[in-house]
């Protein structure tokens, strides 16, 4: 019998409903804006924090006790882990979900029985996917548990890691493109350093360069059409990330060729880590034509870490939808959720409600944005803001036959002497209040 055999498929029962087991925004076919809530949203449960991580945190050890957990993972464990990822995900109902190499393979020490292993589980992936329906958001390779990745992967010191890292890759893309996965994930956790006196920067920032080309070829080599995506973090587990931040990776892109083959897997958790809001994160890489996917939780504003909490600031997630709304939705990308229950949380139902809460965020959040995209008042205030740039007058100052000194005399000429005008923060912020 399933773990999860006492949870009843998970349906939409609207507002009135008093069932914690229920969606009461997410209505899957709802149309918004001319498409369905599941095609706008593309949501994926993530296979790492819902199935292989057993509760442990650095002060102790596992605490949710579920049935494949308590042992190595060999061939037996991971076949049971899937049977149940699978079980999860067809008593939710998302389209997608997503997985590291490691999360769904028996364990491997040697580089041949990780390809063995990896495989092996993912003709048995390919029978659910094809029983069920269900999709895959994206594919990555974890290339920093494993002790041999304690000094980073494609940036380590030994080339040997880099030639292991280049590997696991290689399968790992190769298998998602098999499985019909839309994007493939780059997230480099130990790329970066934790101390700069061992560290030679423009070697490792060579190699990941390098690494990240090799990446890119093999993909258009395989014929893969899914987008390579970078996740952005800056720092944990190490010190200091290289893939910073949207802007700092886009640097790294120009600097390597790959601006237009690489686009962004931006985390909620991570944006704020790194100092800055999720609303900016999302914003700085639509504005840059680089924006892919999102990875959707939350952090907590008192600790300083990555906890991966579900989602529930409903202004956060609106405000984000609202940038991906208005330049068109995602494409290839889609919102997996990368987020964990509490490791007080040990119940098998503590796994739904945690994703049945973000969902029901994200479905609101979507509705909120599109009222706000209807409304038209935020883009009215932008039109006018820079209208005089839109101008014949405004273009004209930006164009190369231009410059400081003909700019300066036309100024001086006319006797131009600008006012202050209100930036109007507040009524902007209220529009949004009154959508939420
Ligand atoms: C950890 C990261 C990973 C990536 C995939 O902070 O969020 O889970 O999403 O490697």
């Amino acid at each position: 019998m399933s773990y999860f055999a006492d949870i009843e498929p998970i349906k939409f029962e609207g507002l009135d409903s008093s069932n914690q087991l229920a969606f009461r925004y997410y209505d899957k076919d709802r149309m918004v804006m001319g498409k369905r809530m599941e095609d706008h949203l593309r949501m994926a449960v993530c296979y790492w924090h819902s199935f292989c991580w057993d509760g442990f945190d650095v002060f102790g050890g596992g605490t949710f006790n579920r049935p494949w957990h308590g042992g190595p993972i060999d061939q037996a464990r991971a076949d049971h882990k899937l049977d149940e990822a699978f079980e999860f995900f067809t008593r939710l109902g998302l389209p997608y979900f997503c997985f590291h190499d490691v999360d769904v393979m028996a364990h491997a020490e040697t580089i041949d029985e990780h390809v063995r292993n990896f495989a092996n589980i993912v003709d048995k992936i390919q029978e659910k996917m094809d029983a069920t329906g269900i999709k895959l958001l994206w594919g990555t390779a974890n290339m920093f548990s494993h002790p041999r990745y304690m000094g980073g992967a494609s940036t380590n010191p030994d080339p040997d890691v880099f030639r292991f890292a280049a590997t696991q890759v290689r399968h790992c893309i190769e298998a998602t493109h098999r499985l019909g996965g839309e994007n493939y994930v780059l997230w480099g956790g130990r790329e970066g350093y934790d101390c700069l006196l061992n560290t030679d920067l423009k070697q490792e920032k060579a190699q990941l360069g390098r690494f990240l080309q090799m990446v890119v070829e093999h993909k258009h080599k395989i014929g893969f059409k899914g987008d390579i995506l970078i996740e952005p973090k800056p720092h944990e587990p190490t010190k200091h990330q290289y893939d910073f931040d949207v802007e700092t990776i886009y640097g790294f892109l120009l600097a390597n060729g790959l601006e237009k083959e690489v686009k962004m897997n931006i985390e909620a958790n991570h944006a704020t880590l790194s100092g800055h809001s999720f609303e900016h994160e999302v914003a700085s890489a639509i504005n840059l034509g680089i924006f892919g996917s999102i990875d959707m939780n939350r952090g907590d504003p008192q600790n300083g870490w990555d906890t991966d909490q579900f989602p529930n600031d409903i202004r956060e997630i609106t405000t984000g939808l609202y940038y991906i709304l208005k330049n068109g939705g995602f494409v290839n990308g889609g919102n997996n959720f990368d987020a964990k229950v509490r490791r007080q949380s040990i119940d098998p139902a503590d796994l739904f409600h945690g994703h049945i809460g973000g969902i029901d965020i994200l479905a609101r959040s979507l509705l909120n944005a599109a009222a706000m995209i209807e409304g038209g008042e935020l883009d009215a205030v932008l039109q006018d803001r820079y209208a005089d740039w839109h101008s014949d007058k405004g273009q004209a100052l930006l164009s190369k036959d231009n410059g400081l000194e003909a700019i300066s005399d036309a100024a001086l000429a006319e006797g131009i002497s600008p006012q202050p005008k209100s930036g109007r923060q507040e009524y902007v912020e209220n529009i949004i209040s009154r959508y939420i």
